[in-house]
């Protein structure tokens, strides 16, 4: 038995020390120390000792076994360390290399060119007021003048949700809104989302408007002019030529709409321009007398201008693009460019 012990304590020795790394470690105490192993063997066999010797015999094997145990041990400790100090230099990690950037999203230039237009005239001293898209037929025509035959009242162009009301295909309904609860001196923007059945390369069955409007006593066309001046400039640089047209709208009077100098070709004509030379813009006037009526306005007291313009033309004059759809098809491709 002692000889035994001995040749194991030496063999267990010798296949330590050439142990490689922690697999060959973990193979040795299985084979010596599992539960098939040479101690379980060497335990099972002190039965076979006479009773006297057992006891001896049986505190040897066990000083052995700690021993085994302990070298073991210590030796997978030391090939783990070696282990995670291998990882972290072949891991190099350098504090000082920048972050990886999130992508942001951005503004739509549909967002872009209403945030520009808002900027522009509450710099001028107008107030924004919003209103609902679902709109009373009064709001979105009656109390604007527009006549029962107005070919504006067309089911082509206006979704009905019932017989008096739909969705607004302007945002003037929100100007008579504000002048029904206000009196002057007002003077306000309405951007919003409109609505009109109507689908082609410039037109989309919803799209974005705002309008402005300002009375109080004396305005005049002159204030108009200058403040439409004004406000192109600023949307279209100092530099571009403007003019004003005669018009009609029934809701105004006189009416007219502003054309600023083609953007592409600056005034010689070409494809964008229909050889014009100009680019229709916006419409605007004086507010006629009737709108005041419905309003509860003193006509003979106060008078005022309006305006009204679409996002996406400007958009899309601004930008050169020349189908509107595309900005609602939300392609991040196309998004991307602006
Ligand atoms: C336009 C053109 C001309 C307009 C008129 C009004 C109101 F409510 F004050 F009468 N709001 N907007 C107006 C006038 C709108 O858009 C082309």
């Amino acid at each position: 038995m002692t000889e035994r012990l001995e040749k194991l304590e030496k063999e267990i020795s010798a296949e330590l020390k050439g142990a490689a790394g922690k697999q060959d470690v973990l193979g040795i105490k299985t084979k010596y120390l599992g539960r098939k192993g040479e101690f379980a063997s060497l335990i099972k066999d002190l039965a076979n000792l006479p009773p006297p010797d057992r006891r001896q015999a049986g505190e040897a094997i066990n000083r052995v076994k700690k021993k085994a145990e302990q070298e073991i041990a210590k030796l997978l400790e030391g090939f783990q360390d070696e282990e995670k100090k291998q990882r972290l230099t072949r891991e190099k990690l350098d504090v000082t290399l920048p972050g990886r950037r999130e992508r942001l999203g951005r503004t739509h230039p549909i967002t872009q060119v209403l945030d520009e237009v808002i900027d522009i005239s509450t710099g001028l001293g107008f107030e924004i007021a919003e209103g609902p898209e679902v709109e009373l037929d009064y709001y979105n025509f009656e109390a604007l003048n527009i006549p029962k035959d107005h070919p504006a009242r067309d089911m082509q162009d206006t979704f009905y949700i019932a017989p008096d009301v739909c969705l607004r295909t302007h945002t003037s309904p929100v100007q008579i809104r504000v002048m029904e609860k206000h009196p002057p001196p007002v003077r306000i923007i309405a951007p919003g989302t409109v609505y009109r059945r109507d689908s082609d390369l410039t037109h989309t069955p919803m799209f974005h408007q705002v309008e402005g409007f300002m009375v109080d006593e004396g305005i005049n066309f002159g204030h108009l002019k200058g403040v439409l001046t004004h406000f192109l400039k600023r949307l279209f640089g100092e530099d571009r030529d403007i003019r004003f047209r005669p018009s009609f709208f029934p809701f105004t009077e006189p009416s007219a709409e502003v054309d600023i100098q083609c953007v592409i070709c600056r005034g010689s004509g070409c494809r964008v321009c229909k050889e014009s030379g100009w680019l229709e813009i916006l419409g605007c006037g004086m507010i006629h007398p009737e709108v005041f009526r419905f309003v509860n306005y003193d006509a003979e007291k106060f008078t005022g201008f309006a305006f009204g313009l679409g996002i996406e033309r400007i958009a899309m004059l601004k930008f050169g693009i020349d189908d509107i759809r595309l900005f609602f098809e939300n392609d991040v491709r196309f998004l991307e460019q602006f």
